[in-house]
């Protein structure tokens, strides 16, 4: 009789809503909002999405009366979070991006077969190895430091001072501490515009006349970091006046038409990008790996004629296994084509 007066006690439980003190600051939205902010990465690569997919959203501050809520609901402190109209807050744009793309199957950001898994290939060397450069010209140069500290921090001085240290943390732990490290990611940013620049007068996107996630990360690259923060912005606005009048008009006029380059040649930008990719993202996230299974907390690999040391980070290896994972899934037309290019091993352990 006791057992069975607790198991009914348990089962009422399970159905009483739990009481919260305060009612939620972010109710139930009737279109996706995007909490984040404009000057992250992250933020307006989900944005550009948003816009190419033509959803109904916008776009939020991630203030921070709104923080607790957001990390409780959302499981993380970064941004972007999406809010959806069905109360759910959820983040990181790989998968976000795999979940839009069932809402809006005509305006998908991942084309189907091998070609997505060619573009899932190309993102991820934006979001996980292009990442280093945003931070390195973000929190490498003084001149950029007050104006983007003191707006992520909402004018707080002392806020903003802790996120200038912050970022010189994120420097180091992203191997961007070195003079000659700091030179070859901007050169490497450089080759990758004027790889841009080249294909944006052959097609309207990066992988064809139709956008994909490609698009979105290279847009966010340019509108939240290097098109806006002092120190690279005059110089790319010099040197790439095709994809400055991309990124800031061309890009968002798109009206759901034209047709991607087909896989596996793909385009002279995507060609360029993997090539770049085996003596850079390859061995980095194979090193990664190799350190977060010794239980090492960084690793020293060669990269651009130096040693360089690098964080070992538990994301990095969960975003190449789920890439792996998408690769093989691809079928053997991908498999025949990644195993000539140099890359097969990094996407072979699932
Ligand atoms: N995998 C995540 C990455 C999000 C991310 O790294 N966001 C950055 C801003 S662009 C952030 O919140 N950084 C603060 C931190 O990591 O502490 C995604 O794709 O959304």
């Amino acid at each position: 009789m006791r057992i069975l007066l607790a198991s009914f006690k348990k089962a009422i439980a399970m159905f009483t809503p739990v009481k919260r003190h305060d009612a939620p600051l972010s109710p139930r939205p009737d279109r996706y909002l995007v909490y984040g902010w404009r000057r992250s990465y992250f933020t307006q690569k989900l944005m550009a999405a948003l816009h190419f997919y033509g959803a109904d959203w916008e776009f939020r501050r991630k203030r921070a009366d709104l923080e607790q809520e957001i990390r409780w609901r959302s499981g993380t402190h970064q941004v972007p979070v999406l809010h959806t109209p069905e109360d759910w807050m959820i983040a990181d744009t790989t998968p976000l991006l795999d979940l839009l793309d069932g809402r809006f199957p005509e305006r998908r950001m991942f084309p189907c077969g091998p070609l997505g898994a060619l573009t899932h290939l190309v993102e991820e060397f934006f979001d996980e190895w292009v990442a280093r450069t945003t931070v390195h010209w973000r929190w490498n140069y003084p001149e950029n430091h007050m104006l983007l500290a003191m707006d992520a921090a909402d004018g707080d001085p002392d806020a903003a001072a802790n996120l200038i240290a912050w970022g010189g943390k994120v420097c180091r732990a992203t191997g961007v501490s070195s003079q000659t490290q700091q030179q070859a990611a901007e050169d490497e940013y450089h080759r990758i515009m004027a790889a841009a620049e080249a294909q944006l007068r052959e097609t309207r996107f990066l992988l064809g006349d139709r956008p994909t996630a490609v698009d979105c990360i290279v847009l966010a690259g340019l509108r939240a970091h290097f098109l806006f923060d002092p120190a690279p912005n005059r110089m790319l606005r010099e040197r790439y006046p095709g994809v400055v009048r991309w990124a800031e008009q061309e890009a968002d006029l798109w009206d759901g038409g034209g047709a991607l380059a087909s896989f596996p040649e793909s385009t002279a930008f995507v060609r360029f990008v993997t090539e770049t990719m085996v003596f850079t993202w390859a061995p980095f996230s194979l090193a990664n790996k190799d350190a977060l299974e010794r239980a090492e907390r960084a690793f020293v690999i060669p990269i651009y004629g130096e040693d360089v040391s690098y964080l070992a980070r538990p994301y990095i290896e969960q975003s190449r296994r789920m890439l792996a994972r998408r690769a093989a899934a691809a079928g053997p037309a991908f498999a025949d084509w990644i195993a000539g290019t140099g890359l097969a091993e990094a996407l072979a352990d699932r």
